[in-house]
């Protein structure tokens, strides 16, 4: 998968706000400061597309951008920066709840995890909440460079062990650094295969609804999100 064009499309406060859904997404939640804007843009493969800031709790508002001009790229508000003493503010917000379970053009979300932390109690927290709710999504633990490997290895493997127990198949995993321009390529294939999936799904449809025309009733497609592999 190679990026061809990378362009800012909107900022969203709801998903009421967001634009129509006729392109693919594939969004990135974590916490406040985990590397979710930075990752992005290594992917992007442009420095300053969305906003990086050393100040956790920056961005509260749903960012798009179009990719190759065919599929949208989701920087999500992140979670865990408490604001003042509300405990709240822990939590991540209702728009962004509101989007991940709603959103029909969703197609994985990337749930990015802090490679240089032990595992902290919000991110399992959300995980769950994400596993509960049938959410497609796959692990990225960031900021790889930040630690000696044996440090992000012993991590990573707690983390997967806290989890695992809730999977019959635990979900994908992947590393990367938007420092060292680690882990682009994995990531992108990921991408690249949903991409494939819903391609070919697209045509398996238009044959099927062009050897309906001979009847004179046509039902309008139910909307649903593409029929992926789920990790779990
Ligand atoms: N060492 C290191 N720092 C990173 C990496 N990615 C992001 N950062 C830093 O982490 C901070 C938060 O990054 P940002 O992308 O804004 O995180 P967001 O709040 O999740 O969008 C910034 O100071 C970045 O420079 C990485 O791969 N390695
Ligand atoms: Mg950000």
């Amino acid at each position: 998968m190679d990026i061809s064009s990378a362009t800012f499309e909107c900022s969203a406060p709801d998903l009421d706000s967001c634009p129509d859904e006729s392109m693919p997404e594939f969004a990135f939640i974590g916490r406040s400061n985990v590397g979710k804007s930075s990752l992005l843009n290594f992917l992007a493969g442009e420095a300053g597309l969305a906003r990086v800031s050393p100040k956790p709790g920056f961005t509260k508002l749903i960012n798009m951008f179009v990719m190759n001009q065919s599929w949208r790229l989701v920087d999500l508000p992140g979670y865990g920066f408490a604001e003042g003493s509300r405990k709240d503010s822990r939590r991540f917000n209702n728009a962004v709840s509101n989007y991940l379970k709603n959103r029909t053009n969703l197609c994985h979300v990337f749930a990015l995890i802090d490679s240089g932390l032990t595992p902290q109690e919000i991110d399992l927290e959300f995980l769950e909440w994400l596993a509960r709710n049938e959410v497609p999504f796959v692990i990225v633990f960031t900021k790889t460079d930040k630690n000696l490997p044996i440090e992000a290895e012993k991590n990573i493997a707690a983390f997967m062990a806290q989890i695992s127990p809730w999977f019959v198949q635990p979900p994908a995993y992947f590393t990367c650094s938007a420092v060292a321009g680690q882990g682009r390529a994995a990531l992108l294939g990921v991408i690249g295969e949903a991409m494939d999936a819903i391609t070919a799904e697209a045509k398996k449809n238009n044959a099927a609804s062009e050897s309906l025309t001979t009847l004179s009733q046509k039902k309008a497609p139910h909307k649903k999100r593409p029929d992926l592999e789920r990790p779990w």
